[in-house]
């Protein structure tokens, strides 16, 4: 066991799910801009939702923490190697506030685990894709923390305490993230041709599973509508995409790299970005588990998950002696 006892949220809220009364308060509390804390009613709906998601943001975490961890022996130079290192352990303090934040919606970090590893439950389409080359870790993170960024911060503002809460704390370490990732490309950039080179292979590489990110476009988004209507989720898939390129592809350019779609150009007269949709076909068989790594990274939390069963089982045991005298 990890922490909290399973609560069966179905269980608990079934009572009033049908309540109209309980859910027009609720929604008032919503459009009044009230966060919603554990101990409130909130629809059996609401809860699934907010469960589902910030489960998938965690799992992403901590899956997110292997393509770069394992550059951090090959880091080029002792600088970059300790700011790896604390970025990768700032991503799996990320998973940590999240698993703590999903739990108070009912949900064990155990069972949370278990449908990770089983493949139940999903992650960022991003993570299942190889850091080649030094030059994908730059991409990473400058790139996909600046995406990250963009979502967590409109997210931020939205109706589930405890949730918000943990991303105001990830953004502030996101950004740190996206600084490093930032300074690391300018520097392969603006460096020799084989380093130019290596970081625009890299982009190459990364740029669909970008455009992925975001979610389909929302004419194909399940989930949005009902997330937007309780403000769990503060903009569209495509807003923040729209965001994303806004903020990122003019500084890609000025760098003098190039992006992989020839289409990709800003119309001036509606301000939106115009560009080829992404492969979803591909992004639909990554996130169901099929993409370039999905078994291996999947082996990897496995491994971690059966090497650490001696630790949890330890902290369980009452007469664990948890501070050792100095001698
Ligand atoms: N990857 O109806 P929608 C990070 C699924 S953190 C995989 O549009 P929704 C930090 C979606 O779950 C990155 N699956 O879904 C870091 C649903 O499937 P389901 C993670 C995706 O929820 C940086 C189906 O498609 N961030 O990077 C993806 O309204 C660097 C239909 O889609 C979060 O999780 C995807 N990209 O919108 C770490 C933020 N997109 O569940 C290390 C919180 C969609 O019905 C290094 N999540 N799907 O089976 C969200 O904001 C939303 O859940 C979206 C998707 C926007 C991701």
């Amino acid at each position: 066991m990890y922490g909290n006892a399973y609560i069966d949220p179905d269980a608990k809220q079934e009572q009033f799910e049908d309540d109209p009364v309980k859910l027009a308060e609720f929604e008032a509390r919503i459009a009044a801009g009230e966060k919603i804390e554990p101990k409130d009613w909130m629809p059996t709906e609401y809860r699934k939702q907010l469960v589902r998601m910030i489960e998938q943001h965690a799992h992403s975490e901590i899956i997110g923490a292997l393509p770069e961890g394992t550059w951090i022996t090959r880091a080029p130079g002792f600088r970059r190697k300790l700011a790896l290192m604390a970025k990768v352990q700032d991503e799996i303090g990320h998973a940590q506030l999240l698993y703590s934040a999903a739990e108070t919606l009912g949900k064990s970090r155990e069972d949370m685990i278990n449908d990770l590893i089983s493949g139940k439950s999903k992650y960022s389409n991003v993570f299942n894709y190889p850091a080649f080359t030094w030059g994908d870790t730059a991409v990473i993170a400058w790139l996909i923390d600046a995406g990250a960024i963009v979502n967590q911060v409109a997210n931020s503002k939205g109706s589930y305490g405890p949730y918000c809460r943990a991303l105001e704390r990830i953004c502030a370490e996101e950004s740190f993230h996206l600084k490093y990732g930032h300074d690391n490309v300018v520097y392969l950039a603006t460096g020799t041709k084989i380093q130019r080179q290596l970081v625009q292979e890299a982009l190459t590489r990364w740029w669909g599973p970008i455009m992925h990110f975001f979610g389909p476009p929302d004419k194909m988004s399940v989930h949005t509508e009902k997330l937007m209507r309780w403000k769990v989720k503060m903009a569209t898939n495509d807003d923040m995409r729209q965001q994303f390129l806004n903020m990122y592809v003019p500084k890609i350019w000025d760098l003098g790299l190039v992006l992989p779609d020839p289409n990709l150009r800003k119309n001036e007269a509606t301000g939106l970005w115009e560009y080829s949709e992404p492969d979803w076909d591909e992004f639909k068989r990554v996130i169901n588990g099929d993409g370039p790594l999905n078994k291996e990274r999947l082996a990897v939390r496995k491994m971690a998950e059966e090497r650490g069963a001696w630790v949890r089982e330890a902290l369980k045991r009452k007469d664990a002696q948890y501070v050792q005298p100095l001698a």
